[in-house]
């Protein structure tokens, strides 16, 4: 179970302090349901700086990361595991590219953003991360290894 590229691969989803402020928490999480996902670990919280710092560890020399942790340690988050077959991958085309700006109609960011710097949601980019993010977020226990009848009619 959360092995990447297995049937249960997990990924880490939040939903962003803007994401929050904006009451698109239903509407994000709607998505990730609705395409079929299992929900397996889920709380809300206010990450402190250093949180922050670590889950965006592999961006500490870029320029806007003192921003991004400004912003994403400014309020609440919704912090998510999200399991299923290919979740990493699948999961970031439901939230759509990175800049807003250049993300499709029909994905979360191409519906309900604009700004790279305010973009909504955050998803793991890779096997490697996603199991980092998970770790930084969630403690093993908090996290539910459940059946659901009807696995089998999604995969
Ligand atoms: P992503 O994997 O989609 O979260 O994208 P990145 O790891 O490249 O970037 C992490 C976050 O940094 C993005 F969600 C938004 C922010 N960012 C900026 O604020 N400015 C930039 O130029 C690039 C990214």
């Amino acid at each position: 179970t959360g092995v990447p590229g297995t049937d249960k691969e997990r990924t880490f989803i939040a939903i962003k302090p803007d994401g929050v402020q904006r009451g698109l928490i239903a509407a994000i999480i709607a998505r990730f349901e609705n395409k079929g996902f299992k929900l397996v670990a889920l709380k809300m919280l206010w990450p402190t700086k250093e949180k922050a710092e670590s889950h965006y560890a592999d961006l500490a020399t870029k320029p806007f990361f003192k921003g991004l942790v400004a912003y994403f340690s400014s309020g609440p988050i919704v912090a998510m595991v999200w399991e299923g077959k290919d979740a990493i991958k699948t999961g970031r085309v439901l939230l759509g590219a990175t800049n807003p700006a250049a993300a499709v109609p029909g994905t979360i960011r191409g519906d309900l953003a604009i700004s790279v710097g305010r973009n909504i949601c955050h998803g793991s980019d890779g096997p490697e991360s996603a199991v980092h993010e998970i770790a930084n977020w969630f403690a093993p226990e908090e996290v539910s290894d459940y059946p659901r009848s009807l696995d089998e009619w999604i995969v």
